[in-house]
């Protein structure tokens, strides 16, 4: 009896909403049941409507499966499906506050039925939406963002409320166009389950990291689910990985208009699902906090990115030496392997800065010990390459190993009196993972002891191996179990009503309890913010001890991690594959404000070949941050364990490097000060150019220098795309004649193909065999003429290392400018930092199509040039200019008539 009432009851509301469930296209059909086993029952029993896809469609349908698969859903929410109406509204300083309510709950426990929804006018271009709970107080991120009182007068965007059912509106004033709609779909807001929709304004996506994917989500034909939960895991498409970053820009074309873009940042830490559709739609459904939405109106790519960074902060600047070639391996299993390495490297000649240790240094993977064994004597390996100006790395874990005799392990039995480890649910014992060491506590880097016992910690370890920087791992954080020692609880932290589409099914799985305790909140919200935390306190822990400018190498991280780290994209293989999804990962780490990015060169896993290795170093050559790394058991794949032959291609690409350090550093300035990406997508820079929203095998370093790696075994021509514009190939300077097209390229194994685009001015210096030794070598300038014969570029210079030479002014910056095609100034702006001569010995003037038939330097005629009539190039040579002791230096050169 009770059956056929529930029967009946799901007829009638399936029958009563059927005009509420009429779609004209699947696309629109928001997911009512995104979990496994969906049925007809199920559906109905949510009050949604339960409907096979209209549109004869060749694609997989949404079947109920085992697991979770991405396509029209049968189950979706009907028109009607109850939600919050407007119930008062009221003008702030900050804009408005509206009180929103709901009368009928939803399907999830524990809907709040009053909510309050702040609009709040930060800036011209940034809005944010705040929605939370009006009687009690939920967990919100711990980021320091800018705290806005009072609304702008003036905005980019227009709001408007619909009052019933409850949705927002967010357009750009000035063409009309949408960068938020919810009324797309209803608003639920449960304690665990919060899920709302936006329609997007195109079907292309930028951004959602960290995922392994092409840089482009275009969802015109796709339906696709990006889960957000930090995971330790190898990268492969359609999972969870290291770092959680829910910002995204989607592109505005409108017919006859310059392209313009918009930009979203939900904050929010929870465990996330962002599904994207085709109607063009997003979807965040996140399971804890509140939402806190930004809205960033560009109009510019860069702009979005500018305002997204002003939100999160902006990425540290890191110190000189970091952006040298860094060498690692996991498994040099003994000193003598380590030295090996280190001295076939020298002998080779190949440029190198920093040397790396993993796990297996460590004396049974302690933290804060090494191998007394088959490590004997590293703390003066240390020093000796420190004395030739080298540097060096080694791997921190944040496990604590927890079962050390008494008395032995002072990281542990000082943590302990600090109170500084993450404790079990409701009680006082500490909750512990298995890693490395075996059973760990896990430090709470929120706790307020926290930054000061790693302080101590690593600082006692200084004081016996020197390290220069912190390179913290597993920060997920990672454990080899599920849970804890003692599985988790049953409470709804560590059984959510909800569960995103992790990996292995629950929070869970290879990290701690959701449950666990942490000072600020439950790991519930925190988790994916641990590796956040641990670079935080990482990076203060650096300061203290060395007293220099930190640099910190962080597996996992957060929306703002930038601000205190570097990144690499964790275990890749050696796989020509993996070096192509390298690319689309640092571009995105870039727009998230991680911009000292890189991936293990070579590949982690697997073997590498020679033709791969050579390929990557070359392609990591052009990385912000460049790494060779590899995975334990694998042959040696530092550059000078190759042929002689491969050992030319790799310098060759390694001196490029070096050459364009003093460009780096620069950018890494711009990146600090102003909010610029350092590495870049073509259509950042051709936004009106259509060909280049899909390119991801080929960017551009800063705004001039385009890098078209081959990425493709067994090949020795590569198809580049060239936006229209004047560029020049690098090094060599002659000119590029096809434009505006994809071109073939000569690519063979010696070789990458680089290119200069015309209108900048490059400043290089010549290489050293590290970035000490070559600190005071002389500069060259690289004026790559536009089309109009001007060109312009900037130099930011200090010691390279301290902490504080930004805000003591203690540097230099130049400004170049080309005019005219014949006169180059240098402009000493700012001249503080005088500790290294600055000496200019060479200009190369790219695109000279004319004889030059004299030069003048500051007035005088200087005869050391050349013209190179075939190639259109001019070489002034044999200079010796101090660029810093006049304020303005002139370099003049006539043409023939
Ligand atoms: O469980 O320290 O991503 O770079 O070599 C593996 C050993 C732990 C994972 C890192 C990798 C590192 C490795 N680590």
């Amino acid at each position: 009896m009770a059956h056929l009432s529930i029967l009946l009851i799901a007829f009638f509301i399936s029958f009563s909403s059927c005009q509420q469930c009429e779609q004209t296209s699947d696309v629109d059909r928001f997911d009512c049941y995104p979990e496994n086993g969906a049925s007809e029952e199920k559906c109905l029993a949510r009050n949604c409507c339960w409907r096979q896809p209209i549109e004869k469609t060749n694609r997989t349908l949404k079947r109920p499966t085992a697991f979770r698969d991405v396509n029209v859903p049968y189950c979706y929410y009907p028109k009607d499906f109850p939600t919050y109406v407007l119930q008062s509204t009221e003008t702030t300083d900050f804009g408005q506050r509206l009180r929103i309510n709901r009368s009928q709950s939803t399907y999830m426990p524990h809907d709040i039925m009053n909510l309050t929804v702040d609009l709040i006018y930060e800036t011209a271009q940034r809005l944010r939406i705040r929605i939370y709970d009006t009687e009690y107080k939920r967990y919100e991120v711990p980021l320091e963002v800018p705290i806005v009182v009072r609304k702008v007068d003036q905005t980019d965007y227009d709001v408007k409320v619909n009052p019933t059912p409850f949705s927002l509106l967010v357009t750009r004033k000035s063409t009309g166009v949408t960068l938020f709609d919810s009324s797309v779909s209803p608003l639920i807001f449960a304690d665990q389950f919060i899920k709302f929709s936006t329609k997007l304004s195109s079907p292309l996506v930028y951004g959602l990291g960290e995922h392994r994917q092409g840089l482009v989500m275009n969802i015109t034909n796709q339906w696709k689910k990006l889960t957000f939960w930090s995971r330790d895991f190898p990268p492969v498409q359609n999972i969870n990985l290291y770092g959680v970053h829910p910002f995204h820009i989607n592109p505005e074309f409108l017919p006859g208009t310059s392209t313009q873009f918009h930009g979203q940042f939900l904050l929010n830490s929870n465990a996330m699902d962002i599904d994207l559709q085709p109607s063009p739609a997003l979807t965040y459904t996140t399971i804890g906090g509140i939402i806190d939405l930004y809205v960033f109106t560009g109009p510019t790519v860069q702009n979005v990115i500018q305002q997204y960074w002003d939100v999160i902060g902006k990425p540290m600047m890191p110190p000189h030496w970091s952006l040298g070639f860094h060498l690692c391996r996991y498994g040099y299993n003994s000193i003598d392997n380590m030295i090996a390495t280190i001295k076939r490297m020298d002998a080779a000649d190949f440029p190198y800065d920093v040397q790396w240790t993993d796990i297996d240094a460590m004396s049974l993977y302690l933290d804060f010990t090494y191998d007394e064994t088959n490590f004997r004597g590293l703390p003066d390996l240390v020093r000796i390459l420190q004395a030739s100006g080298k540097r060096y790395v080694n791997i921190i874990d944040p496990g604590i190993s927890s079962v050390q005799p008494a008395g032995t392990y002072i990281p542990y039995e000082e943590g302990l009196k600090k109170n500084v480890f993450m404790r079990k649910y409701n009680s006082n014992e500490l909750i512990l993972g298995k890693v490395w060491p075996g059973t760990t506590a896990f430090p709470d880097f929120t706790h307020p002891n926290a930054t000061d016992w790693w302080t101590n910690i690593a600082s006692a370890f200084h004081d016996i191996v020197p390290f220069d920087g912190m390179w913290i791992d597993m920060n997920e954080p990672s454990s080899f179990i599920d849970g804890s020692t003692d599985g988790c609880t049953t409470n709804n932290l560590d059984n959510p009503p909800f569960v995103p589409n992790v990996l292995g099914g629950t929070l869970g799985s290879k990290t701690l309890c959701p449950s666990a305790q942490q000072y600020l909140f439950p790991h519930y919200n925190l988790h994916s913010m641990y590796g956040y935390f641990e670079a935080k306190a990482s990076n203060a822990a650096l300061k203290t001890i060395r007293n220099k400018r930190p640099f910190i190498l962080s597996r996992s991280t957060f929306a703002g991690s930038g601000k205190f780290t570097a990144h690499w994209t964790g275990d890749n293989r050696a796989t020509f594959d993996d070096m192509y999804f390298s690319i689309p990962a640092i571009l995105n780490f870039n727009m998230f404000g991680i911009t000292h990015v890189g991936a293990d060169i070579c590949g982690f896993g697997l073997e590498t070949t020679e033709e791969l290795c050579t390929r990557w170093m070359q392609l990591g050559a052009f990385y912000p941050f460049m790494r060779n790394h590899n995975d334990l058991g694998q042959k040696d794949q530092d550059p000078a364990s190759f042929s002689y032959q491969a050992q030319q291609s790799m310098k060759q690409a390694l001196l490029m490097r070096y050459s364009l350090v003093p460009f780096w550093y620069t950018l890494h300035h711009e990146a600090a000060m102003i909010s610029r990406t350092i590495v870049q997508p073509l259509f950042f820079e051709f936004p009106d150019d259509m060909d280049t929203y899909n390119i991801d095998q080929q960017f551009i370093i800063g705004r001039a220098i385009l890098v078209s790696p081959n990425l493709k075994m067994g090949t020795t021509t590569v198809s580049a795309y060239f936006p229209s514009d004047t560029w020049y190939e690098f090094p060599t300077g002659t000119k590029v004649e096809t434009v505006g097209s994809f071109t073939t390229l000569d690519a063979p194994l010696s070789k990458i193909n680089v290119h200069v685009r015309g209108g900048f001015v490059i400043p290089m210096q010549i290489p050293g065999d590290n970035l000490i030794i070559g600190r005071d070598n002389p500069f060259t300038l690289l004026v790559a003429q536009s089309q109009w014969g001007n060109a312009s570029g900037n130099l930011f210079w200090d010691d390279g290392d301290s902490i504080d030479s930004i805000e003591t002014k203690t540097y230099n910056y130049l400004e170049f400018s080309l005019t005219n095609a014949t006169l180059l100034t240098i402009d000493a702006l700012v001249a503080n930092y005088k500790d290294s001569p600055m000496r200019l010995a060479l200009i190369k003037v790219l695109g000279v199509d004319k004889t030059v038939i004299n030069v003048n330097v500051n007035g005088k005629n200087y005869p050391n040039f050349l013209y190179n009539v075939y190639d259109q190039i001019l070489l002034i040579y044999g200079l010796d200019l101090n660029m810093i002791t006049e304020p303005v230096q002139t370099i003049q050169w006539t043409l023939a008539s």
